[in-house]
C-alpha cells in the first residue's frame, strides 16, 4: 500500500489500469442466455442492424422504410456498412462502436471487408462467443429483459432455462401500465382471474401471476420503461396497477422496481424500434413514488438530459432511490462524462454509472469499453483534486471505489 503521488500522473495510469481491469455487472441489457437460441442476437449482420444504426442509415437513403426493413438482414447490413462506412466516415457513437468491436475481436479494421468479417463470425458458436465476448468486455454478468407478454420468452421458461450465473434476470412489464385491458386478456388466458377493468380481485390475480413470475424467473427487479408523462399521481388504471399489484408485490419479495422513464414511443412507427424518442419527464413522479413508499426500493433512469441533474438531486433526498446508467439517447461520450461528472459531485460514489442497453451481444465490447475511457477520464479528475487537498489515494482505495461503482452498489441494493 502506498500513497500515489500528488502530480496525479501515476494516478492516471494506475486508475486507468484498474478501470480496464475492473468486472461490471451490467444491470440492464437485452441480451439472453445460449438457452433462448435465436432470442440471443449476436454476429456482425446484427451488429450492423442495431436500430441506432438503422436510423442513422435512413438520414442518407432514400429508401423506403418498409422496403428496406423486408430486406433480408444480411442484404440490410449490406446497405447499412455501404452507406455509413463505406461512403462516409463513421464519426457516430454507434458506428464507432461497430469498429471497436471489431478491432477488439482482432480483426482488420483498415480492411474495410465486410465479407472477411462475415467469415471470422461463421466459424464460431454461440457459446464460444458468449465466453469470448464476456471476457474481452470485462462483464461479470448482465441482467436481461425477460418479458412475460412475449409468447416466445414464455416457451423458453416452459421448457426450462439452464443456470448460467452471468445471465441473471428482470421482469419486464411495460404492459400492465401502459395498456391494461392488454395485459389482462394474456393474464387471463394464463390462467389468472384478470378483468379489463380491474375489477373484482384482479389485483390480487395480478399480484399472484407478479409473485410467480419473479419467483419462476429468480427476477433481481421488476421494470418498466415508461412515457415522460408518467405521473402516479393521475388516478386511473395504470396507477392502480402500480399501487395495488406492483408496488405492494416488490415490498413483499424486496425486489426494487426500475422505473426507466422518458420515452415518446414510435414518433415514427415506420422505422420500426428505431421509431422511439424522448422527452422530458417530471421529476415530480420519482419524488412522490420515493417519499410514499419509504419501504420499496427504486431504480432509476431517465432518458432526457434535462432530467439528469434533479434526478441526482432527488437521490440525495431518498436512500430508496438509486440512480443508473446514462440510458440509450445519452449513452454517448459526450453526455456520459458531464452526467458522470455531475454525479460524482451530488452522490459521491453512491450511483451506478453505467449500464450497456446491449441488444447484441458483441454490444458489450464496445459499450463498456468506451463507457470505461470515459468513466476513467472523470474519476481521475476527482481523484486528482483530492490528491491536490493533501488527502492521500491508495490503490487499494481505487479498488475498493470501483467494485463499488461497478458491482457493490448494484448487488446490494437488490440484495443479492
Ligand atoms: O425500453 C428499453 O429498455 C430501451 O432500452 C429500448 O429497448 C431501446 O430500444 C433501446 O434499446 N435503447 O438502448
Ligand atoms: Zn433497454
Amino acid at each position: 500500500m502506498y500513497p500515489l503521488s500528488i502530480n496525479g500522473e501515476q494516478l492516471k495510469a494506475i486508475l486507468g489500469e484498474k478501470l480496464a481491469g475492473v468486472q461490471v455487472v451490467d444491470m440492464h441489457t437485452h441480451l439472453f442466455s445460449a438457452d433462448f437460441d435465436e432470442m440471443l442476437l449476436w454476429g456482425i449482420d446484427e451488429v450492423l442492424t442495431y436500430h441506432y444504426l438503422i436510423a442513422e442509415y435512413f438520414r442518407y437513403s432514400p429508401l423506403d422504410y418498409g422496403e428496406f426493413l423486408q430486406l433480408p438482414k444480411e442484404k440490410q447490413a449490406d446497405e447499412v456498412w455501404r452507406t455509413l462506412f463505406l461512403e462516409r466516415s463513421p464519426v457516430s457513437e454507434a458506428q464507432r462502436g461497430v469498429l471497436t468491436i471489431l478491432k477488439r475481436l482482432g480483426l482488420d479494421v483498415g480492411s474495410r471487408s465486410l465479407e472477411a468479417y462475415r467469415e471470422y463470425f461463421r466459424g464460431l458458436t454461440v457459446r464460444e462467443q458468449i465466453d469470448r465476448v464476456f471476457k474481452l468486455a470485462g462483464v461479470k454478468e448482465v441482467v436481461m429483459t425477460n418479458d412475460p407478454f412475449d409468447p416466445q420468452e414464455r416457451a423458453v421458461w416452459q421448457r426450462g432455462v439452464a443456470e448460467d450465473p452471468r445471465f441473471r434476470s428482470s421482469l419486464r412489464i411495460d404492459p400492465l401500465l401502459l395498456d391494461f385491458p392488454w395485459a389482462a386478456e394474456t393474464l387471463q388466458a394464463e390462467g389468472y382471474a384478470v378483468t379489463p377493468d380491474l375489477g373484482g380481485a384482479s389485483a390480487a390475480e395480478v399480484r399472484r401471476f407478479l409473485r410467480d413470475w419473479t419467483l419462476k424467473i429468480n427476477a433481481v427487479y421488476l421494470a418498466a420503461s415508461l412515457p415522460c408523462s408518467f405521473d402516479p399521481a393521475q388516478d386511473g388504471l395504470s396507477t392502480r396497477v402500480l399501487k395495488e399489484c406492483i408496488l405492494p408485490v416488490c415490498g413483499e419479495l424486496d425486489v426494487p422496481f426500475a422505473l426507466m422513464i422518458g420515452v415518446k414511443r414510435q414518433v415514427n412507427p415506420r422505422l420500426g424500434l428505431a421509431g422511439d424518442s424522448v422527452g422530458k419527464a417530471q421529476i415530480g413522479a420519482v419524488e412522490r413514488l420515493c417519499a410514499e413508499y419509504p419501504d420499496n426500493k427504486f431504480l432509476v433512469t431517465m432518458l432526457s438530459r434535462e432530467n439528469q441533474h434533479e434526478l441526482a438531486i432527488t437521490a440525495r433526498k431518498y436512500r430508496n432511490l438509486m440512480v443508473f446508467g446514462c440510458w440509450w439517447f445519452l449513452n454517448n461520450p459526450s453526455l456520459v462524462q458531464e452526467i458522470t461528472a455531475m454525479r460524482l459531485e451530488t452522490l459521491g460514489l453512491s450511483f451506478i454509472p453505467q449500464h450497456s442497453d446491449a441488444r447484441v451481444l458483441e454490444h458489450l465490447i464496445y459499450k463498456w469499453d468506451h463507457s470505461r475511457a470515459v468513466i476513467s477520464e472523470v474519476l481521475w479528475g476527482k481523484y486528482r483534486d483530492l490528491l491536490a487537498t493533501g488527502w492521500s489515494v491508495t490503490e487499494e482505495d481505487l479498488e475498493r471505489d470501483l467494485q463499488q461503482l461497478f458491482q457493490g452498489n448494484f448487488h446490494e441494493f437488490v440484495g443479492r
